[in-house]
């Protein structure tokens, strides 16, 4: 049993022990494997095959297992850390220790992006980017994106998305609400196309708007405080839970496209039920 931190209290001794982890997974290789399976189970909806990691109900357990199988490796390398979340409701700054020299380093340069500053410089040495590599290997930022200014999820919008007492509904895709949809951000009026969590993807910028998000470690910081986001939505609705409880009826346009509660979600063999409670490995304070 651990307890993953709010990063904002975490000491500059913690910050260090969780960054020198993270570039160890980077330099041995393990790392970039993750970025792998990230971009390889990023499906859109317009590819009609089985949505495991996005755009459909298991957004959520899947996530949570995929964080849980890094900070398993985060562990090995040094069994102190876990991994932090970021509340991006209240800690907005573009300026805030977050992204200080001591943490993630800050946001890229004018021109091509690229971050200059903290251990995840290139110019460092210890972060190359190898997976889904556009022209450059180093890793990119425009936090707020200022030339077209995007702003971070406000709590108000947060409660919208907790408020919906429905997990999901169907076509279990990235159209209609339910808190799934309105949590992971697709639902959204025309003006305006990103919620939640998208959101903070589009206003980190960079490498953390495709599917090969996760070469920026900012990532699980951010997925963390999704995964707690679940834990209170289930605490705010305990009669609700995870659907669809069954797989699609035969002849529906999303049958073998979206996994049920029972269903495994590769890469592992391991379900929504089984991971839609983590109170026995983690908690959050
Ligand atoms: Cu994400």
């Amino acid at each position: 049993m651990y307890t993953r931190q709010n990063q904002k209290n975490l000491t500059s001794a913690q910050k260090k022990r969780f960054t020198a982890a993270v570039l160890e997974l980077k330099r041995n290789g393990v790392y970039d494997a993750f970025v792998r399976t990230h971009d390889t189970y990023f499906v859109p909806d317009r590819d009609r095959k089985l949505r495991v990691g996005h755009m459909s109900p298991s957004f959520f357990p899947w996530h949570r297992r995929y964080l849980l199988e890094f900070e398993k490796q985060l562990r090995t390398v040094d069994p102190g850390v876990c991994v932090p979340y970021w509340d991006w409701t209240t800690d907005t700054s573009p300026v805030s220790s977050l992204w200080a020299d001591d943490f993630l380093g800050g946001t890229g340069r004018d021109g091509d992006r690229q971050v200059m500053t903290g251990p995840f410089a290139h110019e460092r040495g210890g972060w190359n980017v190898t997976v889904g590599v556009r022209e450059a290997r180093f890793l990119t930022r425009n936090l707020g994106r200022p030339q077209d200014p995007v702003s971070l999820p406000t709590p108000a919008e947060l409660r919208w998305a907790l408020g919906d007492p429905v997990y999901d509904v169907s076509p279990w895709d990235s159209t209609v609400g339910g808190f799934r949809n309105k949590l992971e951000g697709w639902a959204a009026p025309r003006s305006e196309h990103w919620r939640n969590h998208n959101k903070v993807h589009q206003w980190i910028g960079g490498h953390m708007t495709g599917g090969t998000a996760p070469n920026d470690p900012v990532f699980w910081l951010h997925h963390a405080f999704v995964d707690l986001i679940w834990d209170r939505w289930q605490q705010k609705h305990p009669d609700s839970g995870y659907l669809p409880a069954v797989p699609p009826p035969l002849g529906d346009f999303q049958r073998g496209r979206v996994i049920a509660l029972d269903e495994p979600m590769p890469p592992w063999d391991v379900s929504p039920r089984e991971m839609s409670g983590h109170q026995r490995l983690y908690r959050y304070e």
